[in-house]
């Protein structure tokens, strides 16, 4: 068994957007691709080299040859251990566990979450650091600038493993093994939440639960966990088998991707219903009558964390993202923690989280965790969800959330995406609305003043790095928010983002259609980026 060193030439585009590099399985299977991606982390990851590398994925398509092509890599690169889910699975937040629990100095990540699978699908590869987290913006500037130079790969050949069978192979100085996917994830969670307050609540026959796995990769988590350990009916978790195209799906759970199970909550056919994403980080969580926003759901288990055992003795501070709405501060004002604005993407949580600065985070794309782990968590909304459910015994999602808003107030708040937007287009739409920002302030949208409009730049407050442009923002003091970004995780042509926000503090107003309330916002955006008359498109093509 020699290792082989491969000349390549460098490819373009190898940089990692808002999570990790994405792309077209065409693209991933050109010869050396994926090599020089993977490569490139070895090249300049050196704690990897006699250390332990975690490696898993979402299922998808060119899942298992890339885990075979990454451990012969591994192995020409001098790693000494590689734990790897069986079946070459592991949910993003699962790979976060196994870093932190077995201490390994990092993990590859195979997903294009939300993505669609299969050959003409996407596929995706994400570098995770020690910490269980998304590296951060160093690290992928580092890991980019060697793709632009590398010239060859090395990598061992006969490294071949049965991926299904759990176990322990040597090849020489690498030790593969083949863990259970979900042990560790699944024993870190029953530490946090109340399981037999849950598994009575599950038990109950007048409790009507479902929870949709989409053909991706939380399905064996919900059954172990759901099922298995709390005693959910198996019929309550459905499209539970993994499959590489996610049975032809689009594994994003949101009203339209998720449009069954949407319109069986809806339809108070539910009392509970949720749903993860492609790579198990995701989660939409549904009342009878109800669809809980993310950002309202970030501010809700704020508000009731002490419900649950792993957070009972109360939480450090809460994070979200500069979009997500600040549903979240309202609730970090009353309990007196401290809260941040991070820009989009899970790396950003990392430090805070790290430093003991916040214990939630969240983002208005459907993700919300904790400092359990080191990545959003789909699961773990669920179970946390289901907890305060079962502590509120009588209560309901929507009675939940109306308290919630009659006590914080309530953050209108919907995104408008224009996907596969002409590259271009896009551009001139966002330039139109950046050429504005300066004359903005002292103006009106719909009678409310104009406080700020600024291009969004963070500095990292435990490290001090910086990162500008994050996304084009017009705020009005604490009533309201227009937001325009370019999505970083697309992979055809431009997805363009418009967030929007208002805030409303009268109970009587609460319960009013969100499309019409934000109305005004709609038009004030389309005003400054000419959005539809630039594409020609009547509308977004997902609003959620
Ligand atoms: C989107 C979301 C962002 C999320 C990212 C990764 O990014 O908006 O909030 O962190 O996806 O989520 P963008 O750049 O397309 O807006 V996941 O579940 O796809 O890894
Ligand atoms: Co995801």
């Amino acid at each position: 068994m020699t290792v082989r060193t491969v000349a390549i030439r460098p490819f373009e585009g190898q940089k990692p957007g808002t999570s990790g590099l994405r792309k077209k399985v065409a693209v991933f299977r050109q010869p050396g691709y994926l090599e020089a991606f993977v490569q490139a982390v070895f090249d300049t990851q050196e704690a990897l080299r006699g250390g332990t590398l975690v490696l898993g994925g979402d299922g998808r398509f060119f899942n298992r040859d890339a885990i075979r092509t990454i451990l012969g890599m591994a192995a020409a690169n001098g790693v000494a251990r590689v734990l790897v889910g069986q079946g070459g699975i592991l949910s993003t937040p699962a790979a976060s566990a196994v870093i932190r629990r077995h201490g390994a100095q990092g993990g590859l990540v195979l997903s294009a979450s939300h993505n669609p699978g299969g050959p003409d699908g996407d596929f995706g590869i994400k570098f995770n650091i020690a910490n269980g987290g998304p590296a951060p913006e160093s690290v992928t500037e580092a890991i980019y600038a060697r793709t632009q130079v590398i010239d060859r790969y090395l990598i061992r050949d006969g490294i071949e493993i049965d991926l299904d069978r759990i176990g322990e192979t040597a090849f020489g100085t690498l030790q593969v093994a083949v863990i259970d996917p979900v042990a560790d994830y699944a024993d870190l969670l029953e530490c946090l939440f109340d399981f037999d307050a849950i598994s009575t609540l599950l038990r109950r026959t007048d409790f009507r639960f479902r929870f949709d796995a989409m053909h991706a990769v939380t399905g064996p988590y919900a059954c172990r966990l759901l099922v298995d350990r709390l005693g959910a009916p198996a019929a309550a978790v459905i499209n539970a088998v993994p499959l590489e195209d996610f049975g032809g799906g689009h594994p994003d759970p949101n009203p339209v991707y998720a449009k069954e199970l949407y319109d069986a909550a809806m339809a108070g056919r539910l009392d509970f219903a949720a749903a993860s994403d492609g790579d198990g980080d995701r989660n939409m969580i549904l009342g009878a009558g109800i669809a809980v926003g993310p950002s309202d759901s970030l501010a809700v288990l704020a508000a009731n964390a002490t419900l649950a055992p792993g957070y009972a003795r109360g939480i450090a501070g809460v994070a979200r993202s500069m979009p997500t709405s600040r549903a979240a501060d309202a609730v970090a004002v009353q309990l007196g923690v401290e809260f941040f604005e991070t820009p989009t993407g899970w790396k950003f949580f990392g430090n805070l989280l790290d430093a003991g600065r916040i214990t939630l985070c969240g983002e208005e794309s459907y993700g919300t965790s904790s400092d359990h782990v080191r990545e959003k968590d789909g699961l773990w909304a669920v179970l946390f969800w289901l907890n305060v459910l079962a502590r509120r015994q009588g209560e309901t999602v929507h009675g939940i959330l109306q308290q919630h808003w009659q006590r914080f107030g309530r953050h209108y708040y919907s995104r408008h995406d224009y996907e596969a937007v002409d590259a271009a287009q896009a551009q001139a739409a966002m330039a139109g609305l950046r050429s504005a920002l300066p004359d903005l302030a002292g103006s009106a949208i719909a009678g409310m003043t104009i406080t700020q409009a600024d291009d969004f730049a963070y500095r990292d407050p435990i490290d001090g790095s910086e990162s500008r442009g994050q996304g084009l923002r017009v705020i009005c003091g604490e009533q309201a928010r227009v937001i325009a970004r370019l999505s970083g995780t697309g992979t055809e042509g431009a997805t363009v983002r418009l967030y929007f926000e208002l805030f409303e503090a009268d109970p009587a107003r609460q319960d009013d259609d969100v499309q019409t309330r934000l109305q005004p916002l709609f038009d004030f955006a389309e005003s400054v980026t000419g959005l539809r008359k630039i594409t020609g498109r009547a509308g977004p093509d997902v609003i959620t």
